[in-house]
């Protein structure tokens, strides 16, 4: 699978993506990931990719044409097969539905935005789908794209080990919480890890965790049970 990311802030993604399991699917090869400078797409002498909102308002947004013409350069012939994604604050919610949805791709175009958001005409006539991350504030989206590249790219097949060991992750078929999970030593600082566990009854383990995970979920997750 091929990712691209577009930014003004292409070494942005030299830290997230360079580490564990991302890095480790890029070095299997069976994830491609491209950075490209959104300022390589300007043709004025200061490089400007922003400009002020009509109608007046705070900040700045990212002008279309380089947005554009970096799409339609990275990808001269588009194809069902690739997807432009639009990072914005005023996006859908990326799920893990959504990261499965998009494992379906051969190609993903990731546009950062940045300022105050983008032109309106890269949401309507160049974006296949709007995404934010969640309901909370970021100076920009590539820490959203960082995130999303992450979720999609521990799904590929062959990168977390993964035959099947993200077949069944929570949020997903179950609708609760993992359970919680201790490890040694038993008793620390006073603080012990449940009796059931400790035991080799494995029907009362399974019994105990299903308890265990509902019982967490109620207390942090009560919209993940409806
Ligand atoms: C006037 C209100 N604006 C600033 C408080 C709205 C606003 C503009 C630009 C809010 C955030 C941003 C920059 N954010 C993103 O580009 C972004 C984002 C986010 O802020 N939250 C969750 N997901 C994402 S994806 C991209």
């Amino acid at each position: 699978m091929k990712f691209h990311l577009l930014t003004i802030f292409p070494n942005f993604f030299e830290g997230p993506l360079n580490h564990g399991v991302v890095a480790r699917a890029a070095e299997f090869g069976v994830l491609d990931l491209k950075v490209h400078d959104l300022r390589t797409y300007t043709h004025d002498l200061h490089r400007t990719v922003d400009d002020r909102p009509f109608g007046g308002g705070e900040g700045m947004l990212l002008k279309p044409e380089p947005v554009f013409e970096a799409v339609e350069s990275i990808w001269p012939e588009r194809t069902e097969k690739q997807k432009v994604i639009l990072l914005s604050a005023q996006g859908r919610k990326f799920t893990q539905q959504i990261a499965r949805e998009l494992l379906e791709h051969e190609e993903l175009l990731f546009i950062c935005g940045r300022y105050e958001g983008v032109d309106e005409r890269v949401a309507e006539h160049l974006a296949d789908y709007e995404l934010s991350i969640g309901d909370y504030v970021l100076s920009g989206g590539e820490l959203a794209a960082a995130i999303i590249v992450d979720a999609v790219a521990r799904l590929l097949p062959g990168v977390v080990g993964n035959a099947d060991s993200t077949i069944n992750e929570s949020f997903e078929e179950e609708g609760v919480l993992d359970c919680p999970q201790w490890t040694r030593p038993a008793d620390f600082r006073g603080w012990k890890a449940p009796d059931v566990l400790l035991g080799g009854n494995h029907a009362e383990i399974k019994k105990w965790r299903k308890r265990a995970a509902h019982e967490k979920t109620v207390r942090l997750r009560p919209d993940l049970l409806t």
